[in-house]
C-alpha cells in the first residue's frame, strides 16, 4: 500500500530529528484523541453542516441561494470530518521514531503494521473527502437547477459516509489501540534503573512499593501485575527508578504470553541492575526448586547485568528452606540478602547495594552532564 509507505517515510523523518533528545519521557501516545466510530463520526459532521445551514443567511436570487446553503454544507462536512481525522494523525506518534524499548513494549501489545495501515486508511480518507469537496462544490456552483443542487448534495453526503464506513473498521482499530497504549508506563530511560523480577507473587510489587513512592497492586494472589510499574527513589540526591514486572514462570520465550514478554522487554532495555527475588515461604505457590530454574535461566540470559538476589518473606519460611536457597545463590557466585518486604526489613542493604551496583553509572551520568553545562559556557563565551 502505497500510504503506508508514506507513513514508514515519516517515521524515518521524525526518527532523525528526534534523535538524542528522548530524555524526559512521557508516554508517547498520551496526547493520543478518543477516536469516534465511523457511525458517530457521519453523525457529527452531518450535524455541524446542519447547524452551520440553519444559522446562515444566503443572498441573492433562489439559485444562488441554493447554492451557497448547499456549498456551505458540503464545506462543512468536509471540514468536520478531514479535522477529526487530521487530529489522530498529528497526534499518534510513529512507532518506528520511538525508543527501542517502547518499540518493543508496543509490538507486544498492538501488531504495528495493522496498526500502520490503519493510520494510512485515515489520510487516505483525508485526501478522498477533500477531492469529493472540491468536486461537488464546483459541480454545485456551476449548476442552474435548485433540484439538482440538492440532489448533489445528497450525492457528496452519500459518497463521504461511505469513504468514512470504508474505514469503519480502521477506525475501531485505532481506538482500540489508544485503550492500550495510553496505559504504558512511563518510563525515565537515563535513569539508573533497577528492575525487579522473579515468580508471580513473591513479592515483588511489594518490593517497589517499600523501596519507592509506587503504589502498585498487591494481592495473595499470582498474576496481579499485568503490566510494568514505576517507581522512584532518591538517595544523596541521586535518582533512581525501580520497575516492578509482572511474574514469571519457568519456560521458553517463545511460550511466554503477552505479559510476560513485558518482563522479559524491561529486562532486556531498561534493567542497570537486576533484583531477583526468591520466596524460600513458598507461600507464593511454588517450590524453590522451581524458583531456582527459572533463576538460571534468567541469570543465563541476562548476565551482562549486574544481579542482587533477594529472599523475601524470610518472616514466615523455615530456616532449613532459606538455608537451601542461599546455598544455591551461594554456588552462582552471588551473594543472597534476606528481606522481609512486607514491613521493610532488610530494605537497607538492598539500596546499599544497588547504589554499589549503580556508581560506575552515576558516575558516566556526572560526567556527561558536567561536559554538557562545560559546553553550553563556552558556546555562550564564544
Ligand atoms: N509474610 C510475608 N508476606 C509477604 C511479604 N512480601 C509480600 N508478601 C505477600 O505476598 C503476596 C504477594 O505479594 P505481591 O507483592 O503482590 O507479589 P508479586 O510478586 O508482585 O506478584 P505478581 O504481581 O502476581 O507476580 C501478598 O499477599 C503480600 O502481602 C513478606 O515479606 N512477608
Ligand atoms: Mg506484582
Amino acid at each position: 500500500m502505497l500510504a503506508s509507505e508514506e507513513f514508514k517515510n515519516r517515521d524515518a523523518k521524525e526518527a532523525k530529528a528526534r534523535a538524542g533528545e528522548v530524555r524526559e519521557m512521557k508516554n508517547p501516545f498520551e496526547k493520543m484523541p478518543t477516536i469516534l466510530t465511523a457511525d458517530e463520526l457521519i453523525d457529527k459532521a452531518f450535524r455541524r453542516a446542519e447547524k452551520a445551514a440553519s444559522a446562515f443567511t444566503p443572498r441573492g436570487n433562489p439559485i444562488s441561494k441554493a447554492r451557497q446553503r448547499e456549498e456551505l454544507r458540503v464545506r462543512t462536512v468536509s471540514n468536520i470530518l478531514r479535522d477529526s481525522l487530521k487530529k489522530i494523525l498529528d497526534r499518534t506518534p510513529g512507532v518506528s521514531t520511538l525508543p527501542e524499548f517502547y518499540r518493543e513494549l508496543v509490538d507486544t501489545l498492538v501488531d504495528r503494521n495493522q496498526f500502520h495501515k490503519a493510520l494510512a486508511s485515515v489520510n487516505w480518507a483525508i485526501k478522498t473527502i477533500r477531492t469529493l469537496e472540491q468536486r461537488y462544490a464546483e459541480k454545485i456552483r456551476y449548476s442552474k437547477d435548485p433540484e439538482e443542487i440538492a440532489r448533489l448534495r445528497r450525492q457528496f453526503y452519500g459518497r463521504v459516509a461511505s469513504v468514512i464506513k470504508d474505514i469503519a473498521d480502521n477506525l475501531e482499530y485505532l481506538n482500540q489501540a489508544r485503550n492500550v497504549l495510553k496505559e504504558l508506563p512511563v518510563i525515565e530511560l537515563d535513569l539508573p534503573t533497577i528492575v525487579i523480577a522473579g515468580h508471580p507473587n513473591v513479592g515483588k510489587s511489594t518490593l517497589l512499593r517499600q523501596l519507592t513512592n509506587a503504589k502498585p497492586e498487591v494481592a495473595s494472589y499470582p498474576f496481579t501485575t499485568k503490566g510494568i510499574n514505576v517507581g522512584q527513589f532518591e538517595e544523596h540526591y541521586l535518582r533512581y527508578q525501580v520497575i516492578d514486572t509482572p511474574g514469571l514462570l519457568d519456560r521458553p520465550l517463545s511460550e511466554r504470553n503477552e505479559i510476560e514478554k513485558q518482563a522479559i522487554l524491561a529486562l532486556k532495555h531498561l534493567g542497570k541492575v537486576i533484583i531477583y527475588i526468591f520466596d524460600p515461604s513458598e507461600y507464593c505457590g511454588y517450590p524453590v526448586e522451581d524458583q531456582m530454574h527459572l533463576f538460571d535461566e534468567i541469570y543465563a540470559e541476562f548476565r551482562e547485568f549486574p544481579f542482587i538476589v533477594v529472599l523475601n518473606k524470610v518472616d514466615v519460611a523455615s530456616e532449613g528452606k532459606i538455608m537451601e536457597v542461599e546455598e544455591f545463590v551461594k554456588s552462582r557466585g552471588l551473594e543472597p540478602l534476606r528481606i522481609v518486604a512486607k514491613d521493610g526489613r532488610g530494605l537497607g542493604m538492598v539500596k546499599e547495594k544497588i547504589m554499589e551496583l549503580t556508581r560506575p553509572m552515576m558516575e558516566e551520568r556526572a560526567r556527561k552532564l558536567m561536559e554538557e553545562e562545560l559546553k553550553k559556557y563556552r558556546e555562550e563565551e564564544f
